[in-house]
């Protein structure tokens, strides 16, 4: 990419692709396309198309999309398969026949089987079953790579995928019903130490194990990739540890100050019982994640704060 090469960053809004544009900026690319989805909602095929025949970008983010918690992916099964699909297809679709130079998708590592080796290897796609609470967006995402793949071999063009662990970072969703384990026990926590409580309710049993990337580290990496990796061959973006649910709520309860009692609610979903993803494809390629999670949670919890207080 050309410092001044016209880049639309598909989601720019999201925790994604929010962190792509402040990585963009900050290494002096000056020509970003963005649209709300307000603006251009791209699961409409005529709308993505009309976008790219005015604006003709030559590099794509493609960072939109339906995501959330285990809880909105299991209970919202349409929009998690169908939003998806629609925006995966429109845009690659709009970004072959518009000869854009590059498309880097985005994917999860939600994608590899519920029971698969571990650490997860790319070479594990498709290799059993999936885990049913994140299945339909999981189906969804395998749809994607493999899109990406076909116009890649049926026309050549070059789109890659990433597949990102666990994220969070500044700019995540905190909506207790719909977001993810740390922006959930981020607030949890912090709304227990204002009010007193003397317990906070986690879901599950506490044990799976999950591995955790600040939203900044996949950014760097993403923009790494997009210019010095073409191949087809979906990427592993992860930090190669992990931790179960209970020590990750142990360390958000000191950085939060909580001092009670956890309990565990059964009724909720454990979901996948580890998926730490194997990073070595990333490592040799010359990558590594950088920011600690400790200090990566403790930085969240600031950004929480102050937007939490600006509403
Ligand atoms: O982050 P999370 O919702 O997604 O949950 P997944 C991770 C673990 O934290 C699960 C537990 O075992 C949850 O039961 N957990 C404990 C909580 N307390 C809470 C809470 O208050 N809120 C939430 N949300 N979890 C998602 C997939 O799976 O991971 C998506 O559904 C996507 O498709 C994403 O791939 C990265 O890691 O289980």
């Amino acid at each position: 990419m050309e410092q001044t090469s016209k880049i639309f960053v598909a989601g720019h809004r999201g925790l994604v692709g929010s962190a792509i544009c402040r990585r963009l900026d900050a290494g002096g690319f000056s020509n970003l396309l963005v649209r709300t989805h307000g603006e251009v909602d791209l699961s409409d095929a005529r709308a993505a198309e009309a976008l790219f025949s005015t604006e003709k970008p030559e590099y794509v983010f493609l960072a939109a999309a339906r995501v959330g918690g285990i809880l909105a992916n299991s209970s919202r099964p349409v929009d998690f398969l169908r939003d998806n699909l629609l925006m995966e297809t429109s845009v690659l679709d709009a970004a072959w026949r518009h000869g854009v130079k590059k498309v880097l998708c985005l994917g999860s590592s939600c994608i590899y089987p519920k029971f698969a080796p571990q650490p997860i290897r790319e070479d594990s796609l498709l290799s059993g079953p999936l885990e049913p609470t994140n299945e339909w967006y999981a189906i969804a995402k395998i749809a994607g790579i493999k899109l990406a793949q076909a116009y890649h071999r049926q026309y050549g063009m070059e789109a890659i995928s990433l597949m990102p662990t666990n994220l969070y970072g500044p700019g995540d969703n905190f909506d207790l019903q719909t977001s993810h384990v740390v922006p959930a026990l981020l607030r949890k926590f912090h709304e227990a130490v204002e009010s007193g409580a003397p317990e906070v309710t986690l879901w599950g049993s506490g044990s799976p194990r999950r591995e955790f990337l600040h939203v900044d580290d996949l950014a760097d990496a993403a923009v790494f990739l997009m210019e010095c990796y073409s191949s087809p061959e979906i990427v592993n973006v992860g930090v190669g540890e992990d931790l179960t649910i209970l020590e990750l709520a142990e360390m958000i309860g000191e950085i939060t100050g909580f001092r009670g009692k956890l309990r565990f609610d059964s009724s909720k979903p454990d979901g996948t019982p580890r998926k730490l993803l194997d990073v070595s494809r990333l490592t040799a390629l010359g990558w590594k994640a950088r920011i600690p999670l400790r200090e990566g949670i403790r930085q969240t919890y600031e950004w929480y704060k102050r937007n939490r207080r600006a509403g």
